[in-house]
């Protein structure tokens, strides 16, 4: 007989016997697929304002094997008119995007007729970002997110890229992985998934000219882990809510990179399941990024076969939630203190409805002061990014940008999501990443 006060050490004990998987991947149980409604009600609900949010949605939703056909059809068809549209030229990570999207789950015969077409323009827009960085002091047109979605893209559906090009650019001393001289979580994990691509499709090929480039790709995916690993919170986040969920598929994808102790996958996602009642996914485009891994999926499924299997009725959708809709803008007023800063600091008292967003101070400023506070925005797949303010524009060859600030600390949501509150100081200040 053991007894009863030792029960929990010896439960402990043999617990501990059990060998763990080793691949750690924390999907959430069938059982607790509710959980997971507003996000897909979100997704499914949300009035496409462009084509790209179409694609994270479409991508998203197919790893997950959540559409039926006819949902299918109509994400694809928005996703084939903007990338079809001469005069919406997309940069090289939307192309990329659309790419992952319409090819997801789908045998090269299924493809629609203009697929290897989008492909070769993926090439020729990877290239022009790897040109723009010889000529612009390193600088891609875009970004490394952008360029990492590139690369993913073009391993994962067949296209050229040079294999010593992606093992010098991706360093991870590269400027371009930091903003402000802090590491960018999503950035890096982006670049995992594209160079575990890199190194599984060529470790393939058995061609041992790329035998030294794959050894720096590994180098490098070593080294991003260790520097995601180190963005990791008390509270289980990986960066923050937003880049969490593509944390969590690089660190699917490299388990054999890091110790089993030195990431709780449980925490992280519950610590995620417990943000999805606060509304914190309320834009598409955040949804469809959380998803796949809440699922144990990463963006290195979408040709596998095993993947996409149509869950019919594995989630009960047939109620939209009320979650899924923009907070409430509703009663009185509130003020705010409001400032653009430059050299010099211009500065405004703004009233505005409670629930209010950040862009509806800035209209409101403009409305009351056109000189000093008009601005432009343009639609992203994360709502408006602010490009101008009087007129001086965001440039990536400069890495300059508008800043959002709200009490002296830049603001982990754009100007289109976040919810001001009375007595607030806001800010939009020109930067430097
Ligand atoms: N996607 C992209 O090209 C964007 C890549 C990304 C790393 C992105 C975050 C991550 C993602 N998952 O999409 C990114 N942001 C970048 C690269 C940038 C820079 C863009 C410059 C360039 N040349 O491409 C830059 C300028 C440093 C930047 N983000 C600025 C901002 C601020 C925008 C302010 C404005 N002018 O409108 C802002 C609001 C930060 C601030 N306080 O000023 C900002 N980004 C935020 C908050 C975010 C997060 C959005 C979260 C949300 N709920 O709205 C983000 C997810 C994201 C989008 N940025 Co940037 C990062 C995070 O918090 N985890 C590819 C394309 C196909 O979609």
């Amino acid at each position: 007989m053991i007894p009863s006060h030792q029960l929990p050490l010896v439960g402990l004990l043999l617990f501990s016997l059990i060998p763990r998987q080793q691949c750690e991947i924390c999907e959430i149980s069938r059982e607790n697929y509710t959980a997971l409604n507003p996000l897909i009600n979100t997704m499914l609900n949300s009035k496409y304002s462009k084509g790209i949010q179409a694609a994270n949605v479409l991508l998203s939703l197919r790893l997950g094997g959540i559409l039926n056909q006819s949902q299918e059809q109509q994400l694809m068809r928005q996703i084939i008119r903007t990338v079809e549209n001469k005069e919406s030229s997309l940069t090289s990570g939307q192309l990329a995007l659309s790419i992952l999207a319409l090819g997801a789950c789908k045998r090269p015969d299924e493809m629609f007729k203009n697929y290897s077409d989008l492909v070769r323009q993926l090439e020729n827009k990877f290239q022009e970002e790897i040109k723009n960085m010889e000529e612009h002091d390193d600088n891609p047109l875009t970004n490394y997110y952008q360029l990492s979605l590139d690369v993913l893209a073009l391993c994962l559906f067949s296209g050229n890229y040079s294999i010593s090009i992606v093992a010098r650019k991706f360093n991870p001393e590269n400027k371009n992985y930091y903003f402000h001289g802090q590491f960018s979580v999503d950035t890096g994990a982006m670049a995992v998934l594209a160079l575990t691509c890199v190194k599984r499709e060529k470790t393939n090929s058995q061609n041992i000219m790329y035998k030294q480039d794959l050894e720096i790709i590994d180098g490098h995916i070593a080294s991003l882990i260790r520097k995601i690993l180190s963005q990791k919170k008390e509270d289980g986040l990986i960066g923050n809510i937003y880049s969490t969920g593509e944390a969590m598929q690089a660190l699917f994808v490299s388990s054999h990179y890091y110790k089993e102790s030195q990431w709780d996958c449980q925490k992280t996602r519950n610590k995620v399941l417990e943000e999805i009642p606060e509304g914190v996914f309320r834009m598409p485009t955040a949804a469809a990024q959380i998803l796949p891994a809440l699922l144990g999926k990463t963006y290195l499924d979408v040709n596998k076969d095993s993947s996409c299997v149509y869950k019919s009725g594995a989630f009960n959708l047939s109620t939209p939630e009320p979650t899924s809709g923009p907070p409430a803008v509703s009663g009185p007023q509130i003020q705010v203190n409001y400032s653009v800063v430059i050299n010099t600091t211009y500065n405004t008292m703004v009233s505005v409805a409670n629930g209010s967003v950040f862009l509806d101070v800035m209209q409101k400023a403009e409305k009351e002061n056109a000189t000093v506070f008009s601005f432009t925005a343009e639609e992203s797949s994360w709502g408006p990014y602010i490009t101008t303010v009087q007129g001086i524009k965001a440039n990536s060859n400069e890495r300059t940008y508008w800043a959002l600030l709200s009490n002296g600390k830049p603001l982990s949501q754009g100007a289109g999501s976040y919810v001001v509150h009375a007595g607030e100081n806001l800010e939009v200040r020109w930067s430097k990443y």
